[in-house]
């Protein structure tokens, strides 16, 4: 499967075209329309989440409820663009507009996109470069990872997340907790943490720093149950399922690294204490005794959970302002701006959970093609019981 996005943050809207579905998959607004609000989500957002309510338009490749196999394309309207169709119009300007146009960004923000877009496109105005690499564009994300998301529940894979550390407050992570446990929670939570205590002082955080004028990052985890044994593959690079994940989640904009299982803690510890004992049952098969590497060996899925976390460094655009260069003059200014996230880490978690959705959907039609969804099923449902067997 593939799939582009297409729209800038302040354009009219986002767009999204998914192509490989099978036919004959239930697919409502609605399923999208819920990870979409999720999203909007989340104690530290800025003004700009006031002025949006994120709702799709399945456009084509749906028809009364069902996916046709033909490519699906979803829109999101920007509520704000009615804010900024003369800034941002499609059309060309005439001679005395040209002046008139505000909000020409000749100041690069340090840690965004801007300088090196714009020395890459050769953009003067920076806007160009902003307006596209602004996440933004995580909304329509997450409408392709919604379409996955429902293709997995249908074939009982489920995807959660939390969010384990905002600004250097770490959550207390309680690993018996069921999925549908971590879910409950987090859905109640403001900061989308299992951890009650965790809350309180990672909304203190948030405050902290939007007094401050700064921002904080940190780490979300994204936890799938129900993936079969052996999906991915292990022959090339490019199959492993765990590099794409991995490739997956540094995409999300400001993320910076990504860790599965125990992640950067097995080079602290021995072989003995970071592989994870096989054995087997009648019931499930086999399974491991522990789950340090977090659901991959060898770039494939072993059957237990899926737990990989990414890290969101703060979000660059700052009240407080730090020093860099005016293009058109050279000369040093501190930046300042006006509107701005203090905190986007739990947007970020339901961002993480929908493009690892993509990921393991795109892995399990990859492996268990058909062009009919009924029997795309089916596939799954025999590499279970072929797993389980073996
Ligand atoms: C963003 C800047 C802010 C955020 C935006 C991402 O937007 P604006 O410049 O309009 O104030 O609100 O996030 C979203 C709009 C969103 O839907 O998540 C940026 O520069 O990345």
């Amino acid at each position: 499967m593939r799939y582009l996005t297409a729209g800038e943050s302040h354009g009219p809207q986002l767009t999204t075209i998914l192509e490989g579905f099978p036919a004959g998959m239930p697919l409502l607004a609605e399923d999208i329309n819920e990870e979409l609000t999720r999203r909007q989500k989340g104690y530290g957002r800025g003004r700009r989440m006031q002025i949006e309510k994120d709702t799709v338009e399945i456009v084509a490749g749906v028809r009364h409820g069902y996916t046709l196999g033909s490519p699906i394309a979803l829109v999101v309207k920007n509520n704000d663009w009615k804010h900024w169709t003369k800034i941002m119009g499609i059309e060309p300007l005439g001679q005395d507009e040209e002046n008139e146009v505000k909000r020409k960004v000749s100041r690069p923000r340090p840690g965004h996109a801007d300088l090196n877009g714009a020395i890459k496109y050769g953009h003067r105005d920076m806007r160009n470069v902003l307006e596209r690499s602004s996440a933004r564009e995580t909304t329509v994300r997450v409408a392709a990872g919604a379409v996955a998301k429902k293709l997995l529940s249908l074939v009982g894979i489920k995807v959660a997340s939390q969010v384990v550390e905002i600004g250097g407050v770490k959550a207390r992570v309680d690993y018996s907790l069921t999925l549908d446990e971590i879910k409950d929670r987090t859905e109640n939570s403001p900061v989308r943490t299992t951890d009650p205590d965790a809350e309180k002082r990672m909304m203190k955080a948030i405050d902290d720093a939007k007094e401050n004028g700064d921002s904080i990052g940190g780490i979300v985890e994204v936890i799938v149950t129900g993936m079969p044994a052996g999906v991915g593959s292990y022959v090339h690079y490019d199959r492993k399922l765990d590099a794409k994940l991995a490739a997956a989640i540094v995409s999300i904009n400001a993320f910076k690294g990504v860790e599965f299982g125990i992640g950067f803690e097995a080079a602290r510890k021995p072989g003995s204490e970071v592989h994870d004992e096989i054995a087997w049952e009648k019931e499930s098969g086999y399974y491991r005794k522990s789950n340090q590497l977090g659901g991959f060996e060898g770039g494939m899925t072993t059957g237990m959970p899926i737990i990989i976390r990414g890290v969101m460094k703060p979000i660059p655009t700052l009240y407080k302002p730090l020093m860099s260069v005016d293009i058109e003059t050279k000369e040093p200014f501190s930046a300042s701006i006006e509107r701005s996230d203090s905190c986007a880490v739990p947007a970020a978690a339901v961002v993480a959970e929908n493009v690892v959705a993509w990921e393991l959907a795109n892995a399990l039609v990859d492996q268990f093609y058909s062009d009919r969804f009924e029997t795309f099923v089916e596939e799954i449902n025999k590499q279970r019981e072929y797993a389980r067997e073996f």
